[in-house]
């Protein structure tokens, strides 16, 4: 379908039976606004329950779902590889992570989610770029419940990003996320700032030490969020959570998507290298699946 004769939200016959609803233009408005935008049942919930399954199958015994311990300190540590196909499982200690049950395990629930097309225009237009969306990375997370999960200190995710130009997350939540579960919040507006530092080699930075001013920035709310909620957010926006003060796991998954045409810059990052992509060149490797449009 032409760009130009699309409605904004995509084809509607798509829209309706898509487990993705589109995001309303005062969604897209609040995003450019202040970086971030609450997406309530951005994800049918009945499409979340099966990846809420999948996660808690494939970190069986590492998250201790019924919330009576935390993973002991010996287990920190890489959890489980599951081989090129399966993604993989790790403790980052500010979550546990399945990374790639798209990228790398073409899982279909998942797929299902994040390569709706409804989903590819959102990005498109929260975005304000009419061109063909790829996923960049897509990870399940899990923050460990009684603290033992770290929080997640303040940062901005373009400087973990090898790619000239802006993209964005998707943060759904796959189960209820209380207030003191660490859901993630955004300094409204921070993604005017510009790029502010920290690459991913450097441990713990925390950007609210590095620029005092954002404290005179709105932080927003600890949101309680119901299965299929989400925040989206800006590459550049400052954003952090808390730690899991409850007995319960913190179950999320998220997405981040780049306009296809967007060009590597060669920045060393465990979600490029070893593809053999070529600098100054936009990214056409199937291991960066491209939402239909
Ligand atoms: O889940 C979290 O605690 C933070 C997530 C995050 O940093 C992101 O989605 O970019
Ligand atoms: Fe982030």
């Amino acid at each position: 379908m032409n760009a130009s004769n699309r409605s904004p939200a995509g084809d509607i016959e798509v829209s309706q039976n898509s487990p993705v609803r589109a995001v309303t233009e005062t969604e897209v408005a609040l995003f450019k606004e202040n970086g971030w935008a609450l997406l309530r049942g951005l994800v049918k919930p009945e499409f979340c329950k099966p990846l809420l399954e999948l996660g808690k199958a494939r970190m069986a015994g590492l998250t201790q779902a019924d919330g009576a311990a935390a993973v002991p300190e010996e287990a920190r540590k890489v959890l489980g590889i599951a081989g090129a196909t399966g993604g993989k499982v790790t403790d980052i200690k500010q979550w546990v992570e399945w990374r790639g049950a798209v990228r790398s395990a073409r899982e279909p629930d998942f797929c299902r989610v994040a390569l709706a097309k409804v989903m590819g225009r959102n990005a498109q237009r929260l975005l304000g770029r009419d061109k063909p969306m790829r996923i960049y990375h897509d990870i399940l997370t899990c923050k460990l419940p009684d603290n033992a999960s770290t929080p997640t200190s303040f940062h901005q995710d373009a400087t973990n990003f090898p790619l000239d130009r802006n993209v964005l997350t998707f943060w759904i939540a796959l189960d209820e996320v209380a207030p003191n579960q660490g859901p993630v919040q955004f300094y409204s507006g921070s993604h005017r700032l510009g790029l502010l530092g920290g690459i991913p080699a450097r441990e713990r930075l925390d950007l609210t030490a590095e620029y005092p001013d954002l404290a005179d920035l709105p932080l927003s709310p600890a949101h309680h969020l119901q299965p299929g909620d989400c925040t989206v957010h800006h590459g550049l926006v400052v954003h952090g959570a808390s730690a899991n003060s409850t007995a319960r796991p913190r179950w999320s998954y998220l997405v981040s998507y780049f306009p296809a045409d967007a060009r590597y810059t060669g920045a060393p990052n465990l979600d490029t290298d070893g593809f053999e992509l070529k600098i100054g060149h936009a990214i056409d490797h199937p291991s960066f699946a491209v939402v239909d449009e």
